[in-house]
């Protein structure tokens, strides 16, 4: 078993005063690594380190605050192959696509290394000529950044960089399903250098995430989740009056118009809802089709599911790996009874694939689906496809605005006036025209409605991180009336 018993606490790995637990490798359902609960004198510990550091890290200048940044991302490219295999693992992810998630989180911390000495305000020319008015962008202070299990890397990296670009100090905590690859993270900012307390990471599970975001000393949260937890979060946020910004799910909606370029459409469709055995904030979850290629765009999405490759996510030729832990993969195959449930048809999977072990379940397609169903409006973060009929441009509309999330969504034609007004119309932070779940550093991510607040990558993700200051000054030598408000 591997030995992950250490935190980063004021720049030094020590263990965590909580009890042990374990991470189960999904693949073999085996323990591999073992790690200690931070109780709360170690979130303690961790918050009051980021504290200290935070004068010193915010007056750094932003090229030195880049060359570690930056530093960081060479030391994990350096390890990515090693970093992927640890993700793997842990969620059960395929490593090509662990990897790949990695090298997208280098590119992010070098993005926001580049714009750690390029935070600017503004001049503003007030109605008074003689007083001179400027803004500053300043770091907020001390962040709490707490991840999910199915990127681990890669969603750290849309909060920690553009949190340290700012010029703030971070406590991280990972997800209790997958924590060594931020452990890793943190012997390599040991060994690039970061002052202590700059980063701070936390293991544990709710408990420990729950005493970190209702310390009174932290000024920001950020978070990648569920909805429920994210609920008591923003509650634990609006107690002591802290920023919060909350990336969770979605139940996107990917538009296939009878014009599209139909090889592309599907297999953006199959990549958007089975890439990640659907375990993706964006995936595309709902298919909506229009009537006169809905049978055939149904035929072909079920011929290709049916020939993924499921297998050992760490073979390089493996498509699709096992669901990421055992209580995840029970409330997946119970999202498949409740669709059996409602009535949707079951074209393809809608089962565990038993004969590989583990915790694999079957890319499952669903056609008819109605969308006020379950299937339709809850999230399955699972490989399950909910595939249904549209007529015209409105009704997509319609179907895919009848949700309580707003996170994604897709359009595929190849009229781009249509492509572009309806997506225009869709609630939804991210939009893709004839393309899916593609990312960038540079564009911005997150969601409308319940799919939560705030944005991520992007010069929006700085905005996150820094507080406006506006600066008044007197050009003048006159003595102003003390009673009147002065302009
Ligand atoms: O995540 P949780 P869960 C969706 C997906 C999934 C559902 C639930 O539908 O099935 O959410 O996932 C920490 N105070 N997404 O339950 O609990 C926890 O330790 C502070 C979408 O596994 O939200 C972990 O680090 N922190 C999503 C983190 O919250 C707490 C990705 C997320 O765990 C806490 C994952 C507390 N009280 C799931 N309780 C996306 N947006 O991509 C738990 N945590």
């Amino acid at each position: 078993m591997e030995n992950y018993r250490d935190q980063l606490i004021d720049g030094e790995m020590v263990a965590g005063s909580g009890p042990e637990f374990t991470s189960i490798d999904p693949y073999s359902e085996e323990p591999w690594a073992v790690f200690t609960e931070a109780d709360e004198s170690d979130v303690d510990r961790a918050v009051q380190a980021a504290a200290r550091a935070f004068d010193g890290w915010r007056r750094t200048p932003g090229q030195e605050r880049a060359r570690l940044m930056n530093a960081l991302a060479d030391a994990i490219e350096r390890d990515v192959d090693r970093l992927a295999e640890i993700e793997t693992r842990d969620n059960g992810k395929i490593v090509r696509e662990n990897r790949n998630q990695i090298q997208f989180a280098v590119r992010n911390f070098r993005y926001f290394a580049g714009l750690a000495d390029k935070i600017t305000g503004e001049t503003k020319p007030l109605d008074s000529y003689t007083t001179f008015d400027f803004t500053t962008r300043e770091p907020i202070g001390v962040c709490v950044l707490i991840t999910a299990w199915n990127s681990p890397l890669q969603l750290l990296s849309n909060k920690l960089p553009p949190a340290l670009a700012a010029g703030n100090t971070a406590v991280v905590k990972p997800s209790e399903f997958t924590t060594a690859s931020t452990l890793e993270m943190a012997r390599l900012a040991i060994e690039v250098g970061f002052p202590p307390g700059v980063i701070n990471v936390v293991t544990g599970a709710g408990r420990t995430g729950a005493a970190l975001v209702a310390h009174p000393s932290i000024d920001k949260i950020s978070f990648t989740g569920g909805i429920e937890t994210a609920k008591r979060i923003a509650a634990s946020a609006a107690a002591n009056i802290v920023p919060c910004s909350l990336e969770l799910g979605g139940k996107s909606a990917n538009i296939v118009f009878a014009d599209a370029p139909f090889d592309k459409a599907v297999a953006g469709a199959l990549g958007g809802i089975f890439a990640a055995a659907g375990q993706s904030c964006v995936a595309g979850s709902r298919l909506l089709v229009q009537e006169p290629i809905y049978e055939r765009v149904v035929s072909a999405i079920a011929e290709r599911a049916q020939q993924i490759r499921l297998g050992n996510p760490m073979d390089e030729q493996t498509q699709m790996g096992p669901l990421a832990h055992r209580p995840h993969y029970e409330k997946v195959l119970g999202h498949i009874a409740d669709a059996t449930e409602d009535g949707a048809r079951l074209v393809t999977g809608g089962a565990p694939a038993s004969e590989l072990g583990g915790l694999f379940v079957r890319p499952t397609v669903f056609a008819d689906v109605d969308n006020l169903s379950r299937l339709a409006q809850n999230e399955v973060f699972g490989p399950v496809l909910a595939v249904m009929p549209f007529t015209d441009e409105d009704d997509a509309i319609r179907i895919a605005n009848d949700s309580r999330f707003g996170l994604a969504g897709g359009v595929w034609s190849n009229d781009i006036t249509r492509a572009l007004s309806v997506a225009r119309e869709i609630r939804s932070g991210i939009m893709y025209v004839n393309t899916y779940r593609t990312s960038a550093a540079q564009a911005p991510s997150g969601g409308f409605k319940q799919s939560g607040y705030g944005r991520e990558r992007g010069t929006e993700a700085l905005a996150d991180y820094t507080v406006v200051k506006n600066t008044m000054v007197d050009l003048t030598d006159k003595v102003r009336d003390p009673f009147v408000l002065g302009r």
